[in-house]
Order: structure tokens, then sequence, then C-alpha cells
């Protein structure tokens, strides 16, 4: 693989200094990471007096409407005519969170036209070639929102962090090691440390993500654990498939069955989790998760248009549920056979 492009400190800091326009991108259906990584960056260029604003394709979670620097998020499929204006008029930009283009959706075709300096900064494994000014890349890194963190010190080393770049920061490492379970290292530690010693508002975190729950959404994961979960015991696989209707049936909010994943993946015996969700668009999206060396985003790009890291990742079929399940049962089997040699379950 070729070196990506990398500029020194002294040379982004200029362009960044330099730019009169930045904007922040990330990924459709953005997550906990991919919010905290675009809002802390986006909360430090700010704090820079620079105009800048985060361009996400689609809606964000409800309950990360605390997160400091919101009101400067822009969502694509609601104001396109807002979002291409700002990708048209900046003069650099910062993609963070994903390796393929596609993740942009709607903004792809846009951006790939646009002829102005862009920054990568992601921990996706095998990112997409674009005319990068730029990439820092680290599938090593527990989350981008560490990865920005980092970014921050090597080229503003004389500039503290604000509350509100320690609080959007601290909420993506937090999301994305699913509360320091998975996936961080020394170096995710000693981000938090400069994070807490900055202000970062770990409670008021907490209490919006975690301890502000509606009745419906804890049905709704009743409901998922007593009649959906299936396990597939000679694949060591536990899944669970929601449609549209049961949806509708517990007022579903987009961000509500965030983690019902990861309890299917919590029981003993089982290595893979997938959580199998109908959308109102034709599609129906996966969710996988895996323990340990089971390379579950090789599944999700192999069958199902999708990737991610190797123990969590996600994909999407053309078709309601009960298709994608089927679709499931037919190639974890034939997959799981390619993998067995190197993997054990
Ligand atoms: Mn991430």
């Amino acid at each position: 693989m070729s070196t990506p492009p990398s500029l020194p400190a002294e040379q982004l800091r200029a362009a960044i200094l330099g730019a009169r326009s930045l904007v922040i991108l990330t990924h459709k259906n953005p997550d906990g990471d991919a919010l905290g990584a675009a809002l802390g960056l986006c909360n430090f260029f700010l704090q820079k007096d620079k105009k800048t604003c985060v361009l996400i394709p689609d809606a964000y979670p409800h309950y990360y409407r605390f997160l400091p620097g919101r009101h400067k998020i822009v969502v694509a499929d609601k104001q396109p005519d807002a979002a291409r204006l700002a990708l048209t008029q900046s003069d650099l930009i910062f993609c963070l969170d994903f390796n393929r283009l596609d993740r942009l959706d709607l903004l792809e075709e846009t951006f790939r036209k646009l002829q102005v300096p862009k920054v990568l900064i992601d921990h996706h494994p095998d990112p997409e070639k674009a005319e990068w000014i730029h990439v820092f890349h680290d599938t090593s890194a527990s989350s981008t929102s560490e990865m920005v963190g980092r970014f921050l010190e090597l080229v503003f080393p004389q500039d503290p962090l604000s509350p509100e770049v320690a609080t959007c920061l601290f909420t993506g490492i937090f999301m994305d090691t699913g509360g320091f379970m998975y996936g961080f290292s020394a170096d995710t530690f000693r981000q938090c440390m400069r994070l807490m010693e900055a202000g970062a508002r770990t409670q008021e975190f907490i209490h919006h993500v975690f301890q502000n729950n509606t009745l419906d959404r804890l049905r709704l994961f009743g409901y998922c654990l007593y009649e959906k979960l299936q396990v597939l015991p000679e694949y060591a696989t536990a899944y669970m498939s929601l449609t549209q209707e049961e949806m509708k049936r517990f007022n579903f909010r987009k961000g509500d069955s965030e983690n019902f994943v990861n309890m299917a993946l919590s029981l003993g015996n089982v290595q893979i989790a997938v959580l199998i969700t109908e959308q109102d668009n034709g599609i129906t999206r996966l969710s996988f998760r895996s323990k340990g060396e089971i390379p579950v985003n090789e599944l999700a790009t192999l069958y199902f248009s999708g990737g991610g890291h190797r123990n969590a990742a996600g994909g999407q079929v053309q078709g309601n549920a009960s298709q994608a399940e089927a679709l499931l049962k037919e190639k974890l089997p034939e997959w799981l056979r390619h993998i067995w040699p190197a993997v054990s379950i």
C-alpha cells in the first residue's frame, strides 16, 4: 500500500488558520464517535474564530442533542441546499470516522467533484483513496474522537482544550469503546485524562445518553429479548430482527435499538451477534458484532454491501427484515466454513 499523504503539523496549522470556511463531514447514521469527533473538532475551530459547520447525511439520535456545538450541524437530507452550499463554499474539508465515500450518501457526488483540500481522520480499515492532502489513519485507535484529541495535541500544542471540545471527544471515546470494554489502549486513557483535565462534562453525557430512556424504548428492548432473540448454537450466533410494524408499535425513534446487538453478544456461548432492522425505504440494515478474532466486517462486506471494524460492522440488503434474515442464515454457514481454518468457534 502506498504511503498516505501527510503534512507536517505547521502546514496543517497554517491550512486551518488560513481557511475562510471549514466543513467537517461525517457518515450516514452518525453514532456517538462520529458526532463526538466532528463536534469536538468543530468546537475547537469555533474557538479559533473560524467559520465552521458539521455536515451529516441524515439525522442523529435525539439523546445526543446535549452535545456542545450541535447548532452547527446541518442535516443534509433535511436541508439539502444548505448542505450543498456549505460544501461548495468551503475551502478546507475534514472527513471524520468513515473509510468509504459512499458513507456520505447524498453528499457523495458533490464531495467527489469538489476541488478543495481534504483531510481524512479515521480508524476504519483501508480508507478509500481520494484527493486527500493529509490522511491521519490508525486502525489501532479506539475511536476517531481519540484521534482528533491526538491531532489537536500535535497541530495546536499550545492551545488548551475547552470543556466543550472535551465533552464531545469524551462522548465519542466512551461510545466507541462500549464504555471502555473494547478497543482501548493506554493512549485512549492518556487522551481521556486530558479531556477530564480540560473539564469534560461527563455527568451531563451519562445523564443524556444512559439515564434518559423512554418507557417505549425499554419495552421494545424487553420485547426484543423475550420474543425476538434467536440463537443458532451451531454457528455460535445470536440475532434479533425488527420490522417497521414492530418499531411503530413502540414509537421507535432513531437510536432506540442502540446497544441491543451488544446484549445479544453478551451471551456466553455466542461469538457473533446481529441486529436486523427494517427501514422505511425498502432497505433492511444489519448491525454485526463479534468477539475476539472473528472479522464480522468481512461478512458485512462480502454479502451485505457494508463494512466496518473487525468486531463491529454494518451492512444492508434491499428487502424486508425476513429477507435479510433469510440471507443471513444462508450466507453465515458458508462464510464460517471459509474462515474456520483461521478462527475456531
Ligand atoms: Mn468510530
